[in-house]
């Protein structure tokens, strides 16, 4: 049973002009000290940046997708929105002109206080391929939970700034199993409908990719997946697909064609910067604070909550604690981010009147990769688009969609590889220890063996049909499965568990989650248009209900 205790924070108690009022007047310009200064934007980052003492109306944390879709709604109803980020504004090209690093050159933009890259694929041709980079606040986040590495985006944006843009919407049939409690015929009228204008999702030209050099990859990959009899899907995605066409034209320069992905796309790629978040900022309501983490939210004497805030520089240190007030707070923190908040906040008393679903319900998206070794007449392409734009769809037969993915090496590898999002229904649950003095995840590696075993039922049948083996030298030596690892964190704080139906936390009024932590653990395909749909559905009821 979810607890419904409400504590005596009411924001409802604080007039609505003061929710609505100006808040730039209390975000007055402030310097950010030593390396902040150098890595945030010198211009309109540094002037938003948050003053100990600020009272907020809205405050948000994270700039992800359920963080954007808070602040340009909120922003658009007229109320101030605050956005902390604890990446970087990722606005202010390094020394070699480009904002984002290279996939195939990572250097210190590219990974999260780290002095070692963790590539997903960590091995080419059986060798490792990791390499020392200085440590600093990098784009990728390889966060270590136990038994899984949890890839993250981390900066003004969010996980859009590494993802491959891939935009999909579930078949209306798997739904009811994504979000139960959500009536789909609103999600596929209206929320995502809306979800995929925003973002800017649109398809590949089809005459055009029977022909690009750099989707040869994918031909190969829709050739062996018709051949055993499995659907091949066109994938819709974020990327500005006309650009690709003039990057393949050479009139251009080079994104996606030039390998750019994990650690950042500089030209073609409509990350939430240029979708979302450009559109809450040119309302003059939203401002962010890049490089500040949010540490604790608890109630506030007289209303609303105190919001405590470290701002870091670029070495991870912090350089200043603030204390702000906000009268409500929206969690958009990720999945991981989210719910290993509210875990520490509830277990350590800041906000004991959570209920026992918070941490609950996380789940991998049933993330599993593999690489296939094709034969000398199958090359699968020297240039490829670092942007998949095509699947291969077995989920009602075998529980498994798989996505064809590239591998940017710059050289033939006569290989296919590929992501697969499958039904594995195995969840983990974050717990506090206050030994540790951390929020652990309790997922275990071989909880993957379903997602391996739901993936089999594409390759192994492809494999026979053209009489091909897996890949072993990707992953380590000998090892055909990545199941290491997932891109797609979602639950933690699920949404009619942890919150009610609108995701509104159990025993606060005025405290909200907006991210991927509402959905219980999977999303039957690649997850951000499900996390963009959902956000604009609850924030419609909170902005016409709460406010
Ligand atoms: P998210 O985008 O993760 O944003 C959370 C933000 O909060 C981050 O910017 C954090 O830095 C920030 N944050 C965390 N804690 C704090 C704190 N305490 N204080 C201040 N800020 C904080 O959340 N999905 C797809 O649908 N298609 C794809 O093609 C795809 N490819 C992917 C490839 C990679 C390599 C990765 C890592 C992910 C991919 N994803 C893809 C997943 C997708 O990016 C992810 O589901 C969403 O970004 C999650 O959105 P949220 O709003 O939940």
């Amino acid at each position: 049973m979810s607890q419904t205790t409400v504590q005596d924070n009411d924001p409802r108690g604080v007039s609505r002009r003061r929710f609505i009022a100006g808040t730039s007047s209390i975000f007055g310009v402030v310097a950010l000290a030593g390396h902040a200064a150098a890595a945030a934007s010198p211009t309109a980052a540094a002037a938003d940046v948050i003053t100990p003492g600020a009272h907020v109306p809205a405050l948000v944390i994270g700039t992800g997708y359920g963080g954007s879709v808070a602040a340009l709604r909120l922003a658009e109803a007229g109320v101030d929105v605050h956005m902390i980020e604890m990446g970087m504004a990722w606005d202010t090209p390094g020394p070699d002109g480009k904002i984002f690093a290279n996939t195939t050159s990572p250097d210190q933009r590219s990974y999260w206080l780290r002095t070692r890259t963790k590539q997903p694929l960590s091995n080419f041709l059986g060798f490792p391929i990791d390499r020392d980079i200085p440590r600093y606040t990098g784009i990728l986040d390889a966060e270590e939970m136990g038994g899984i590495i949890v890839y993250q985006g981390r900066g003004v944006g969010g996980g859009s700034l590494v993802n491959g843009g891939m935009a999909v919407t579930p078949r209306r049939e798997n739904f009811g199993a994504v979000l139960p409690s959500v009536d789909p015929a609103e999600m596929y009228a209206t929320y995502y409908p809306r979800a995929n204008q925003g973002l800017g999702v649109a398809t590949v030209n089809p005459t055009w990719f029977e022909t690009a050099e750099c989707y040869q990859y994918a031909r190969v990959g829709r050739k062996h997946a018709q051949r055993s009899g499995f659907p091949f899907v066109f994938v819709p995605d974020v990327y500005d697909w006309g650009y690709m066409e003039q990057e393949a034209a050479g009139t251009v320069p080079r994104s996606a064609l030039a390998g750019e992905i994990l650690y950042g796309n500089n030209y073609g790629k409509k990350s939430l910067q240029k979708t979302y978040i450009a559109r809450a900022r040119a309302t003059g309501k939203v401002t962010i604070s890049p490089l500040h983490k949010v540490t604790s939210v608890a109630p506030a004497t007289g209303g609303g909550y105190t919001v405590v805030i470290d701002q870091i520089d670029t070495g991870g240190a912090t350089t200043a604690t603030k204390t702000v007030t906000a009268d409500r707070v929206f969690f958009a923190a990720g999945s991981v981010g989210t719910s290993k908040l509210l875990v520490r906040l509830k277990a350590t008393g800041a906000l004991p009147a959570l209920n026992d679903e918070v941490g609950k319900g996380w789940g991998d998206n049933g993330n599993v990769m593999c690489g296939r070794a094709n034969h000398m007449w199958d090359p699968t392409g020297k240039l490829q688009s670092s942007i998949p734009c095509g699947g291969i769809d077995n989920w009602a037969a075998g529980g498994a969609f798989a996505e064809v993915a590239p591998l940017p090496t710059g050289i033939e590898t006569y290989a296919s590889f590929y992501l697969s999002i499958t039904k594995n229904p195995n969840r983990a649950q974050f717990t506090w220890n206050p030994a540790s003095g951390k929020a652990e995840l309790n997922w275990q590696t071989a909880w993957k063996q379903p997602s391996i075993d739901m993936a089999k039922t594409i390759f192994d049948k492809i494999n026979a049909k053209e009489g091909t083996i897996y890949r072993t030298d990707l992953f380590g030596t000998y090892k055909i499965w990545g199941d290491h690892l997932t891109y797609h964190p979602l639950g933690g704080a699920v949404l009619d568990k942890a919150t009610d139906n609108y995701g509104r936390l159990h025993g606060y009024r005025g405290l909200y989650v907006i991210d991927g932590a509402l959905i219980p653990g999977n999303t039957s395909v690649n997850p951000f248009v499900t996390i963009t749909a959902l956000a604009e559905r609850n924030i419609e009821r909170i902005i016409a209900t709460d406010l």
